[in-house]
């Protein structure tokens, strides 16, 4: 019974000091952002290699712009939804609430979330593949496909990490530190198969942690889940804030 997980995820949460929260594209999915793998996924109409690895922007940058074009049209006329509010909520109630996100659409930064680490980077920025620097770029379309340095003259990139690259040094660090001191840790649609984010949820546990997975469908973390809920997190995480309030 859903029910039942939500309460027992509500007990431990009620219980934790620190707890940590690793979401992923399924919480954005009911905003109407496409998640990657799914039945409608992003992946199920485009090649990952045409368009999401470095050698495909080497090969083609207009056409990997163009893709990154299209998604930031369609994420800028969405809202987050509960699911996204009920965790900018809960930074207030834990001071040590570090939310860790594999997303970059922006949705949980809209919700008034602030100490994120987007383990992935954001579709929100650029980067200059010169001189490394990152710059907000809010333009929908974009003025010019594909987008230069304002300094350089050169083509900048997606600030977003893509297949083959690491990820930023002090971000993922950060994760690990936050993920092996968390009592609790909660993870939201995710497919948990992209690493090392799918690492996170082990190290947790590896130190003790309650994994709490909130998804319509199991994954490969699902058996290490001390509390599995099968549901939406646009339904669920506002049941489960309603349950905490109550205790
Ligand atoms: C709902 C819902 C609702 C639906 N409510 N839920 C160790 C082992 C094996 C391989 C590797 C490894 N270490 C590294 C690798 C290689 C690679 C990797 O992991 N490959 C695997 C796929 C096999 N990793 C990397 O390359 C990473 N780099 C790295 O590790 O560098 C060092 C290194 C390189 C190479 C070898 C070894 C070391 C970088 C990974 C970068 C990932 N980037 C992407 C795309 C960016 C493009 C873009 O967005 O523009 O990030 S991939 C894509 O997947 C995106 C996502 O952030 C990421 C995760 O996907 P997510 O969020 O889980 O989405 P879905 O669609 O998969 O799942 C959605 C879920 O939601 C589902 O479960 C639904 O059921 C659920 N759901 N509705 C709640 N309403």
């Amino acid at each position: 019974m859903i029910g039942d997980g939500v309460k027992q995820a509500a007990d431990a949460l009620r219980a934790a000091r620190r707890v940590v929260v690793l979401t992923g594209a399924g919480i954005s999915a009911e905003s109407g952002v496409p998640t990657f793998r799914g039945p409608d996924g992003l992946w199920r109409t485009y090649r990952v290699e045409h368009l999401a690895t470095p050698e495909a922007f080497s090969r083609d940058p207009t056409l990997v712009w163009q893709w990154y074009d299209w998604r930031r049209g369609l994420i800028a006329k969405v809202q987050p939804n509960p699911g996204h509010a009920v965790l900018a909520r809960w930074e207030a109630r834990w001071p040590s609430f570090v939310l860790i996100t594999q997303n970059v659409d922006g949705l949980h930064p809209r919700a008034g979330s602030r100490n994120i680490l987007e383990l992935h980077g954001n579709i929100w920025k650029t980067r200059c593949p010169v001189d490394g620097t990152i710059r907000p770029n809010h333009d929908v379309p974009l003025a010019e496909i594909p987008p230069r340095c304002p300094f350089c003259g050169g083509l900048v990139r997606p600030h977003i990490v893509w297949f083959g690259e690491s990820l930023d040094r002090d971000t993922i660090r950060a994760a690990y530190t936050a993920s092996r001191a968390a009592d609790v840790m909660l993870v939201v649609g995710t497919s948990a198969l992209v690493y090392p984010a799918a690492d996170l949820p082990h190290a947790a546990c590896g130190t003790g942690a309650t994994l709490i997975e909130i998804n319509p469908d199991a994954t490969p973390l699902t058996d290490d889940a001390g509390i599995s809920i099968r549901g939406k997190a646009g339904e669920i995480l506002p049941l489960l804030d309603s349950y905490l309030q109550r205790g």
